[in-house]
This record gives C-alpha cells, structure tokens and sequence, in this order.
C-alpha cells in the first residue's frame, strides 16, 4: 500500500524512531520514543503515520503530568475551557454538526456480504447494520486519509478494555489526531503504560482516528473551535484485520474507538467467535435487607436508563444497588457454569439532560471533578448547566448555552444538546462494586431487556424460558432518541439493543445467544423485559422511574429465586396482583393501568414483527424465533 501514498515522515523512519514534538503544538521539547511499542505495533503506527502525515508522534503514557498538559494544550487552543467551580472540570463544545453518532456512515467491511449483514426481502433496505466491500472501503480510506493529520500531531494511545492482564479483557492501540480523544479515552479505558505491556505480537486491536481537517485544509473558521469533517465521516470496521479507522467526527462513540466499534461491534465478532458475550448492557449489584447479593445485566437502547439503573440509590429500606458498568458488558460462562460478566470500561460517558440530585444523586458526586463535559451549558460563575438542573442550579448568574448564546427560562432555546455528555472516571462514583474490577467478573442472575415504549408494553415481565428470552431481546422496540441521527418519537426496532453495534449478521448473533440452550451444564441467567416509560391518557409516565425501579429489581431477584410471585400471561410472566412491593411509594400508581396486556395492542405486535422479521431477516431468520412468534400469536388468540 506505502506506494500509493506520499513518502513517511522522515523522523518515523529514523533508525532512533526518536520523534521530538515541535514546540508550537504545546508540547514543547519532550521527546518522546516509538522503541518501546512492539514491533507489530510500532509497524502499524508507522504505516498511518505514514499515510496520515501528522507533524509529530507522540506516544502517550497516560500519566496525570501528561494528561495536565493534554488539558492545558485544549486549552490554549480554546477547544475546552476549565470550569472553575468545579474541581478539573472541562467544557467542551462541539461543532453542531458533529453532536453524536452517525449511524448512516458506520460500516463493517468483509468479504462475504452475508457474514455481515441478513440479506433483506427484495426491495427491502436493510436496517441491521451498513456493510461495504474490501475494494469499496479501501477507496473509501485512500480518499480520505491521505495527508490528513497535517499540521496535527498523531497521539499514539495504547489501552485496555477490561482490567489490564484480565482473562476477558483485551487490549488495543488507538492512533488520533484529537487531543480531546486522548484525555477522553484515559477516562474510558485503562491506558498508557501498563495497557502497552499487555500488547505483545498482534493481539491489540488497530484503531485509527482523524477529525479529518489537516490544517492547511482549514479555509474557514472552526464552528466553536471544533474541527471535524461531516461530509466525510465514515466510522469502519475491518474485522480480519482486527481494525477500526473512523474519520471526520470527534464525538463520542465515533471516535472513542474502545467504547462501540472496539468493545462492541468487533467485540461481539470475537464473543461469536470465542463462545461469550459482548453486549450494550449495565451490570450491577443488588444486595436485600437480609443481606442477599445478586448480580444483573440489563439492555436498553441508547439513552434509555443504563446509566441511570446502573447508579441508582434505591428507595426501598435496606436495599443496596452497587454500579459495575453502565453500557458494556463482556460475559463468558465459567468452568462452574456461572456467566461472568465483566465492564471492559473505566469511566461513563452519560446523558447530561435529566441527570439531577433526585433522579441521579451518585452520577451528581460522581461528575464533580476531573470531568470532561461536551455540549452542556455553562453558568457565568464556572458550573455546568442542563435542562434537568432547573431546581438546583442558580442560573440567575447567566446561563450560556451549548452554542454560545445566552440562554435564559424564557428564550426557548435548549441550555443544552439532548445528547449532551459528561466523561467521569467510574472510580468517583460513590456506588462503584467493590468487585466492579475484577478480572474475573461478577456473577449475572438475571438478564434484562428494556426500551421506551409509551404504550401497551407493562413494567416488567419475565421470559417463559431462555428461548422465549431470545425472542423478547430479538423483538425490542423502542422509541428513537437523541443518541443518533434518527428523528426522535419514532418507535424503532432495535433488537437486544445492539442494532447500531452488531458486528455481523443478526441472524447468526440469534442463533449464538440460541446455542447457550444447548450446552449442557451452564446456569442460565433468568430473562425479563421492563418498561419504565409508559404513558397514561395524560401523557405523562405512568411510572416514577429511577430509584423506584429497584421494586422492579426486588421483584426480578425474588424470581430467580423461584419465589411464587409470577403468574402467567400470554406474552411472559407477570408479577402477581400484590406481589410487586409499592409500599411507601410517594404517589399511587394505577397498577392494572401498568401492567394491563391489551391484545389488540399485542395482536398488532405480532403483525409488525412478522413484517420486521419477514422483510428484514427473511431466510436468514432462525426458525426458534419464527415459533416462538406463532405462539405468542397463539396465546393471543387465546386471550382475545
Ligand atoms: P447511553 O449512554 O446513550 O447508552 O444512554 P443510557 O441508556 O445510559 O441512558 P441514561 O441512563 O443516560 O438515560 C437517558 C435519559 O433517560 C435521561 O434523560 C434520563 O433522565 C432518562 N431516564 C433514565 N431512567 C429513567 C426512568 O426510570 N424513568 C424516566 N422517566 N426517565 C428515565
Ligand atoms: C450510546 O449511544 O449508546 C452511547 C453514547 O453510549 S456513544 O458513546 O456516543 O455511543
Ligand atoms: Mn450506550
């Protein structure tokens, strides 16, 4: 490939791979040395450097000095500001067309179409992941790669997912050109020195990042000093190389390359492969007033409650809920049988709107100090601001929004993006596991599945079996949100929440979760589904949410242990009429309102799965799911 692009750095390809960082950058004279990568990983940074043509290298250690003069140089360069309320908080503010990630421009590239993606009913557009072939991405990457960190420096990020050394974590070097990726990804991952000790041979993921705006290519002024290049964004996937390269976006899950593309969407290829897990799902620890520990794992879509169940301060007396992780989990069945769950992060990257003192107290301790915030509001006197934070924060010092203009309760304006973020390291959180990083993982009881559906959908229900528990992650559905690029409101399907991260074809990932039935000897977590977002004939949320949902979790726990609480209904189990503990609830909930099945709702269901799966799976869909389908169908009928 080296012919096609313009000659290397010459001070990569010194014999001392001694690379010195030009003043002007910020970094003034620390020098800093490619000999301590490996040698496959030092060859794969040369090829981008290579080919990307930054002004220096910089390979990063991940110490606290570093990561002082990483902030300093944001700053100087006015891409984050310092909050001086806060304890090193940082504001960070993107262009508005660089907001969150791009779902439409995500792609996975394979030989074989198939491995990839189902193969839709004809004329049908396939919505289960975007795949490209070999020739298609590679012109993709020539045309835009090139050249593209001139003028930039290439930070070189070793890191980890999952505690370093750990028999499920893994390790990956991620090159950028974003000083904003580099202090991001210290918060997210374990990187730096004791992560490139773990990279020996070729047993690193390779990621390879750009804002794709080479300096002189700069022929405008910066939208809010954030370069970017949304024309030409692209977020790819090489799972035979074990490679990702993303360009033209610095937001999160689009250039954060451990977090979906690494942890998830090749993840999920190496799960497959390997005989675990790799799932968009919380972990957390529930522990009953008589001192009972389970451990459970939970799946909703993006922005809808990981973040929250996985921190919440429960409000029954007595119960304990302890935080593991808050998006990932990498789950393997142990020699015993148990399935292990482990978070192959190190910090949250949350949903600032609606994070508040009463609907998130520990994400408020949390996200106190060393925080990056992106596309939050600022009040004048150096503290965060967002819609949620109405009662606690005195915005009669001024509030200015996201994109720099005032903002006050009258102007109709947002404080702050819906997708805005904050980037906390999980070690402040005050609720953390204190097994939240072991290597082995905790112990998951239960499994849960979960979307915002206003209608017809009850508070929770438990699967019949692990198959029916497959059927009900297979036919999520949830209402779209901020997260992406989709219009909000709209109910999108959104299968065991990984639509937007299966790293290949659906019906296969089905049919892997089917395979855990029938190996004999493994502990089957219980399966169930929630739903904290239905709305009565007022509009408003039928049910308090947040801190009360540990009812929901006391009710799950009690199953697992068999209690005879449930009763059956035609789409699962439900608690029995008394069974789910209300007592001390702040307002009544009208509970048959909660938990009624309305069939003709159900009925309808059915028809839109059928057509879902139909024209979206069609051959490919495997037949345990097609059944379990019919009977629920069936069992309709019966109630209809
Ligand atoms: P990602 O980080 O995008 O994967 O999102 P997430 O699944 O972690 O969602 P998060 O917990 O950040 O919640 C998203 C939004 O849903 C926030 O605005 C929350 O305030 C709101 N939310 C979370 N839990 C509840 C709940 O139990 N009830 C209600 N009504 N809203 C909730
Ligand atoms: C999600 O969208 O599920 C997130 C945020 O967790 S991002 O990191 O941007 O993917
Ligand atoms: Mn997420």
């Amino acid at each position: 490939m080296s012919g096609i692009f313009r000659p290397g750095i010459y001070r990569l390809l010194s014999s001392s791979l001694q690379v010195k960082l030009t003043p002007c950058r910020g970094l003034a004279d620390i020098p800093t040395t490619l000999s301590s990568l490996p040698t496959i990983a030092r060859n794969y940074v040369k090829e981008k450097a290579n080919i990307c043509q930054p002004d220096d290298v910089y390979l990063c250690d991940g110490s606290e000095e570093e990561n002082k003069r990483f902030l300093e140089i944001m700053r100087r360069a006015g891409i984050a500001k310092p909050l001086r309320k806060m304890d090193n908080c940082w504001l960070v503010r993107t262009d508005p067309a660089d907001v969150a990630r791009v779902e439409s421009k995500t792609v996975i590239s394979t030989s074989d179409k198939r491995e990839t993606v189902p193969v839709p009913k004809e004329g049908v557009k396939g919505q289960l992941g975007n795949w490209l072939s070999p020739a298609e991405l590679e012109n993709a990457l020539r045309d835009r790669f090139p050249g593209c960190m001139e003028g930039r420096t290439m930070y070189i990020i070793p890191f980890s997912m999952g505690p370093v050394g750990g028999p499920i974590s893994k390790v990956g070097i991620q090159v950028t050109d974003s000083p904003y990726v580099v202090a991001s990804m210290r918060i997210m991952t374990r990187m730096g020195k004791d992560a490139l000790g773990a990279i020996q041979g070729d047993n690193f993921v390779k990621c390879l990042h750009s804002v794709g705006l080479p300096f002189s290519g700069v022929s405008k002024p910066l939208v809010q000093n954030w370069p970017c290049n949304p024309s030409k964004i692209l977020i790819s996937h090489i799972p035979d190389r074990n490679e990702i390269a993303s360009f033209g976006s610095g937001y999160g899950g689009n250039s954060l390359l451990g977090k979906k593309c690494f942890a998830l969407r090749l993840g999920s290829i190496l799960a497959k492969r390997e005989g675990w897990l790799a799932e968009h799902m919380l972990i957390l620890g529930i522990t009953n007033p008589q001192g009972k520990k389970k451990y459970v794992a939970a799946a909703f879509p993006s922005a809808c409650g990981k973040t929250n169940l996985a921190m919440m301060q429960p409000t029954l007396p007595g119960y304990k809920v302890e935080c593991v992780g808050d998006d990932i989990a990498w789950m393997k069945f142990d020699s015993e049988g148990v399935l292990r769950a482990i978070n192959p992060e190190a910090g949250f990257f949350g949903v600032a709107p609606g994070t508040c003192s009463h609907t998130n107290p520990n994400a408020m301790k949390t996200i106190q100090r060393n925080t990056i915030f992106t596309n939050v509001a600022e009040t004048d006197d150096g503290g965060v601001f967002w819609e949620g934070l109405e009662k606690e924060v005195d915005t009669s010092v001024g509030v200015t929004s996201w994109k720099g203009e005032m903002w006050t309760p009258y102007n109709r304006i947002l404080a702050a993006h819906p997708n805005s973020r904050f980037c906390a390291p999980a070690s402040q959180c005050p609720s953390m596991d204190p097994d939240w990083e072991s290597p082995a993982g905790v112990p998951i009881s239960a499994i849960i599945f979960g979307g915002r559906r206003p209608a017809g959908v009850p508070l929770v229900f438990e699967a019949n079996n692990w198959r029916h528990g497959v059927f009900l992650g297979a036919a999520m559905r949830s209402e779209a949100t901020a997260a992406a690029e989709h219009n909000t409101k709209v109910i999108m399907h959104d299968p065991f929440a990984m639509r937007p991260f299966f790293g290949y074809n659906f019906a296969d990932y089905i049919d892997h979760w089917l395979s855990f039935d029938e190996k004999p000897g493994l502990q089957l977590p219980k399966i169930f589904h929630v739903n904290w977002f239905r709305k009565g004939e007022d509009g408003k949320f039928m049910w308090p949410g947040f801190g009360e949902n540990c009812r929901v979790l006391d009710w799950i726990c009690r199953r697992v242990d068999n209690e005879d609480c449930a009763v059956d209904s035609p789409i699962g189990r439900l608690p029995k009429p008394n069974a789910l503990n209300l007592e001390g609830l702040d307002s009544p909930v009208n509970v048959d309102a909660l938990f009624s099945v309305p069939v003709d709702f159900w009925l309808n269901e059915c028809k839109e799965l059928e057509t879902y799966f139909s024209s979206q799976l069609n051959r490919d869909l495997p037949p345990p799911v097609a059944e379990e389908l019919r009977h629920l169908g069936e069992r309709l009928q019966q109630n209809a």
